[in-house]
């Protein structure tokens, strides 16, 4: 079976780890967020890209959701002895080896697709990862602070503000003109089952929806499609995905984030266009996985299912995977 998933950071790797184990003979290909890439010190960093490799590839640090596992963070402290920083970004020793491989492969000229895949030799995640788009599309915030309105990039707004200043937009600088990574197109084209884990819908989801033609490609797949929820009870399970949702006008529930990727329609409704072209589907969902207190949501044009979705550990996340797979049909 072909699985595409497209993924963000924490809560993606996990529930990938679930995708693994209830489908060991599945081809699994992640279509990874790279608008929360950064340059560091001059380094290349992509922490969505790496929480994937990390967690899959049994290296990532259980108790942070992100970074190595055994992390050590001298580099770090001799950077702020020297007054040089951001002191809150936290580069660890061992990750910071990942950066230095990741920056000499794409300064001798490699794209980022091909860089990934040398660094996930080492990994072995047990899945195909691909950017969204080889290239640089980074996340900005537009905030209104003392400084006047003024855009900062989403690892500030997220890990030094905390995303607790309201973001005027959100914005992935040049998505519009960025083309997606060779494969990934493909990978939604000719999948038995798109997911969307419970991955941040605006700064994970919607940046690689944001990248031309994948909205497209997920819309028009003949594989059935079914995200799973990442808020619960009208809060979101980890990270700050409520102030991004505000930030764009969308209720943090579990029926308004369905609502607002939208359901596919291929029932009765979704009728051939005026000129007999099929009409192009309103949304990308065909199922929608909510947690029991949401059971009452509503997502026309697709199936909502409920069940417990928190991922407490690894069976807990296997039987989530399972219901999505069982909503798909496949
Ligand atoms: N998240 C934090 O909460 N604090 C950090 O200092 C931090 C550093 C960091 C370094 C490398 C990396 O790959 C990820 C890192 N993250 C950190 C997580 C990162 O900010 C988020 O995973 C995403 O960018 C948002 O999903």
């Amino acid at each position: 079976m072909r699985v595409t998933a497209l993924a963000g950071g924490i809560g993606a790797a996990r529930f990938l780890r679930g995708v693994r184990a209830a489908l060991p003979d599945a081809d699994v290909t992640v279509i990874g967020n790279t608008g929360d890439d950064i340059t560091l010190h001059g380094l290349r960093i992509c922490p969505d890209l790496d929480t994937v490799m990390y967690t899959l590839g049994g290296g990532i640090s259980a108790e942070r959701g992100w970074g190595r596992e055994g992390e050590t963070f001298v580099v770090a402290e001799e950077l702020a002895a020297y007054g040089v920083g951001p002191s809150w970004f936290g580069l660890g020793d061992r990750d910071l080896a990942t950066h230095l491989v990741r920056t000499q492969m794409l300064d001798a000229g490699h794209p980022l697709s091909d860089v990934t895949q040398a660094i996930c030799d080492r990994w072995q995640p047990g899945v195909r990862l691909l950017p969204m788009t080889n290239e640089r599309v980074e996340t900005h915030v537009v905030i209104n602070d003392e400084g006047g309105q003024r855009a900062v990039h989403f690892q500030e707004w997220w890990l030094r503000l905390r995303a607790a200043v309201p973001a005027q937009a959100i914005v992935p600088l040049r998505a519009e003109s960025a083309t997606p990574a060779p494969g990934v197109l493909d990978a939604i084209g000719e999948a038995d089952v798109v997911l969307f884990p419970p991955s941040n819908p605006v700064v994970s989801i919607g940046t690689i929806l944001a990248i031309p033609g994948v909205r497209d490609a997920v819309a028009r797949t003949p594989a059935p499609v079914v995200g799973v929820s990442p808020i619960i009870g009208g809060a979101a399970v980890r990270g700050m995905a409520d102030a991004c949702l505000t930030a764009i006008g969308v209720e943090t529930s579990a029926q308004a984030v369905g609502v607002h990727y939208g359901g596919r329609g291929r029932g009765a409704s979704s009728s051939p266009g005026t000129d007999g072209e099929q009409a192009r589907p309103a949304g990308l969902l065909d199922g929608w996985l909510v947690d029991t207190v949401d059971a009452a949501a509503v997502v026309p044009g697709a199936v909502v299912a409920s069940r417990p979705l928190l991922m407490t550990d690894l069976p807990a996340t296997e039987a989530i995977v399972r219901a999505a797979l069982e909503l798909a049909g496949v």
